[in-house]
């Protein structure tokens, strides 16, 4: 890692894995010239998505998140590039995929299932240190 670069933790959740859509979302974080630094399938346990989700509990989708992130495969990338916290963000938008814009990864690519949980296909760090804590729970 160059001393102007970040790193940031993307998840392409169980419900992108799925449906097959890992490598169009690695497409994209290579194709906008970040670098994948790390990268693993498996499949979320509770333990470690209560740590990533703490900031969460107590929400109503709380419980349904971690259900929905534990059913099955996700594949897990340390990402790297100068601003890549944010410009991944952008590349992901916004977090409810029937309003994220056309052009962004869940508003190509995802839509509103009914569910109790938004399956947005994505996770992205959201600060520098959300990134390194992120990335301490799935790379240790
Ligand atoms: P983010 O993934 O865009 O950073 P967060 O607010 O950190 O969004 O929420 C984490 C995840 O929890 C979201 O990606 C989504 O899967 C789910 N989620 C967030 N808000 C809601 C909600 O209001 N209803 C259902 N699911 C939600
Ligand atoms: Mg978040």
């Amino acid at each position: 890692m160059t001393a102007q670069s970040e790193r940031t933790l993307v998840i392409v959740k169980p419900d992108g894995y799925r449906r097959g859509l890992t490598g169009e979302v690695l497409r994209r974080i290579e194709a906008k010239g970040y670098v994948l630094a790390e990268l693993k399938v498996a499949t979320p346990d509770r333990e470690r998505l209560a740590k990533h989700y703490a900031e969460h509990e107590g929400k109503p989708f709380y419980q349904p998140l971690l259900e929905f992130m534990s059913s099955g495969p996700a594949t897990f990338a340390v990402v790297e590039g100068h601003r890549c916290i944010e410009g991944f963000r952008a590349l992901a938008g916004a977090t409810d995929p029937t309003a994220a814009l056309p052009g962004t990864i869940r508003g190509d690519l995802g839509r509103d299932w009914g569910e109790k949980v938004q399956a947005n296909i994505v996770h992205g760090s959201d600060s520098p240190e959300s990134a390194e804590r992120e990335i301490g729970i799935w790379f240790a």
